[in-house]
């Protein structure tokens, strides 16, 4: 069977990130929406770099996912080859522990925009979920899945507060003694 046309590209600077950044894999996945999963570097691969960024739209591509630690620039490099929209995930490698790659994410020049989300995993996460809102704006079927999702997500959170309510409730009557 030959594999679905990738509509989101994730690339990250090194194998290293892959714990984190498989996580907005996960969520395309989890929406059915094709992705493909790079090892690229800004530093360390520039041309191969440049070149998948000025490809991307002709490759079929809609959005790019890019994530790094450190001195983050490889969305910046992304953003630089192409006008599909490019979230960065700024990862927590160094001991500035994500601030640097946050600065670095975010702090794009005027004219190449660059959609920072959170530093590590939530940001991998939300990444994938914002890939999916914009691929969304003109696919109604996957505008019903995210909207599905958040009533869920609504659900799950609801259920945790009826558990601490009873958990609250257990403890006075026990008072306090567990
Ligand atoms: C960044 O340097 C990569 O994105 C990674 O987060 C960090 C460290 O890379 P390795 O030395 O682990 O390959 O460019």
């Amino acid at each position: 069977m030959s594999e679905a046309q990738a509509k989101v590209g994730i690339v990250m600077g090194s194998d290293s990130d892959a714990d984190v950044m498989l996580e907005a894999a996960r969520t395309l996945d989890e929406f059915g929406v094709p992705c493909e999963v790079h090892v690229l570097s800004a530093h360390r691969t520039p041309q191969k770099s440049h070149q998948y960024s000025i490809t991307a739209r002709d490759r079929g591509l809609q959005v790019i996912i890019a994530g790094a630690g450190g001195a983050a620039h490889l969305a910046g490099v992304m953003a630089a080859g192409t006008t599909l929209p490019v979230l960065a995930v700024p990862l927590a490698v160094t001991p500035l522990a994500g601030f640097d790659a946050l600065l670095a994410s975010v702090q794009m020049p005027a004219g190449v925009p660059v959609a920072t989300l959170a530093v590590g995993k939530a940001g991998a996460r939300n990444a994938g979920l914002l890939a999916v809102q914009i691929l969304a704006l003109a696919d109604p079927g996957l505008a019903e899945a995210l909207q599905q999702s958040r009533e869920h997500m609504r659900d799950s959170v609801a259920k945790k507060s009826d558990g601490l309510q009873k958990r609250l409730q257990a403890l006075r009557q026990d008072g306090w003694k567990s």
